[in-house]
């Protein structure tokens, strides 16, 4: 099995990259983005300074810093505004473009956070499906990847993901 799925802190993890649940500025803002800025250090927020920003779906790369892992990518996964916005479309390219990423810089362990689950409001159940779904057909199309790991920030997610996996 490639994919793993964990409880806990996603910048405690050495693996290769992590995936920041970022916005379009790059510039760290709250929950998952805001500590992994402070785990990775003010290095972290030059280097994102220099990428001009990041469109909602698609993802960009620096190094990890101070954090166990070797890369951050990052990515802003899009506003929950009902599914009217191709809300799912837009998360389903989140994962795409981050694992699409981790191949071209011969990444072969990666770990998720349930992008846009917290402050950007997309129901979990959906963000769940939506994130196997993509890395089971990415991971069915490129055999580089060894290893993604979802990564539960509480037991409801714990939850939803130990269903479909
Ligand atoms: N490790 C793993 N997962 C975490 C951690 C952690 N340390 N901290 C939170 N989570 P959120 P979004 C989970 O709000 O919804 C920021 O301000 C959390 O429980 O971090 O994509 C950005 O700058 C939830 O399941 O990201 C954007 O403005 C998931 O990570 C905006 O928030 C994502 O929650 C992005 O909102």
């Amino acid at each position: 099995m490639k994919i793993e799925l964990i409880k806990g802190d996603i910048t405690k993890l050495s693996v290769g990259a992590i995936v920041n649940a970022a916005n379009t500025s790059l510039l760290g803002g709250g929950g998952v983005d805001g500590a992994i800025h402070r785990a990775a250090g003010p290095e972290m927020q030059i280097e994102c300074r220099k990428l001009g920003g990041c469109m909602t779906g698609e993802a960009k790369i620096t190094k990890g810093y101070n954090l166990p892992a070797e890369y951050v990518i990052h990515t802003p996964g899009p506003v929950w505004h009902g599914g009217i916005r191709r809300e799912e479309e837009l998360l389903a390219s989140c994962y795409r473009n981050c694992l699409q990423i981790a191949v071209e810089h011969h990444i072969k362990t990666i770990a998720f956070p349930g992008i846009s689950t917290g402050i950007y409001g997309f129901p979990k159940g959906k963000a769940a499906s939506v994130a196997v779904n993509e890395v089971n057909r990415f991971l069915s199309e490129h055999s580089e990847i060894e290893k993604v790991i979802f990564v539960c920030f509480d037991d409801e997610n714990l939850e939803i993901y130990k269903t479909l996996i």
